[in-house]
């Protein structure tokens, strides 16, 4: 069986990871059966999570995933105009490349407060003995990662100004719709809950939370998406 492999669960959300959250949850919408396999990653073939184990077949990233799932599973977006895919690709782009920075900062840079939870939610399955050393490395990583993206060059302020605005952009397109798209849910769904609910339901505190909480169209969205593809686990 199709095995997947993320960070183990925490925090009552599918996972702490958005692109692990994203492919276990389009595998959900599409209603593709697969095996979870807890990893850190250390050993995944691209030195990031999730990647998947098809028949032998191993793939990092979520997009090359989704792809994979697309043309040897099922497509969530054979309905989609090459208009909505367009849209699509973009969202994906605003969600993964410039909001998750943002987001990413909140837990390994804004406050100690942040950093000892994302800490303890992330190294708690290494022995005691490695596990701040690790971490404490991991973290030098991540935020050479992020001011080598850019996100980390602006102030704090500056940071979550920018994330309110995708979070704004995100809100003002999902309007009253059910989906993106409508009725159904398709990849770019599966790629905002991802990051949406790593936002807004996680305990990280950040001005990107208190905004993504007054937005009630994406709270209530995600509470859909928890309340349809999730009913296992507990509500955030
Ligand atoms: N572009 C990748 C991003 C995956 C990613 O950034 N994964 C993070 C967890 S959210 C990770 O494993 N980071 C480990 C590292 O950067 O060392 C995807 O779409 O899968």
């Amino acid at each position: 069986m199709l095995k997947l492999y993320q960070f183990d669960r925490t925090w009552d959300i599918p996972n702490l990871s958005p692109f692990c959250c994203k492919i276990e949850t389009y595998m959900r919408m599409a209603g593709i059966e697969h095996e979870i396999k807890p990893a850190l990653p250390m050993r995944a073939p691209k030195g990031k999570l999730p990647y998947i184990d098809d028949d032998g077949k191993k793939l990092g990233d979520s997009r090359f995933i989704i792809e994979h799932l697309k043309s040897a599973h099922t497509d969530l977006d054979t309905a989609l105009t090459a208009e909505e895919l367009a849209v699509s690709t973009a969202m994906q782009r605003l969600l993964e490349e410039h909001l998750f920075w943002a987001a990413l900062y909140s837990r390994w840079q804004f406050t100690d407060e942040n950093w000892q939870i994302n800490k303890k939610a992330i190294f708690s399955p290494l022995p005691p003995i490695i596990r701040d050393i690790v971490a404490n490395r991991w973290r030098k990583k991540i935020q050479q990662q992020i001011y080598g993206h850019g996100m980390g060059r602006h102030q704090t302020e500056e940071i979550f100004a920018l994330g309110k605005q995708d979070i704004d952009t995100l809100a003002a397109y999902l309007g009253h719709k059910r989906y993106f798209f409508g009725d159904r849910p398709t990849t770019l769904d599966a790629s905002a809950f991802g990051l949406l609910i790593n936002i807004s339901g996680c305990p990280i505190e950040s001005p990107l939370k208190e905004h993504a909480l007054t937005k009630e169209n994406l709270v209530a969205y995600i509470e859909r998406i928890m309340h349809s593809f999730y009913p296992d686990l507990q509500h955030p």
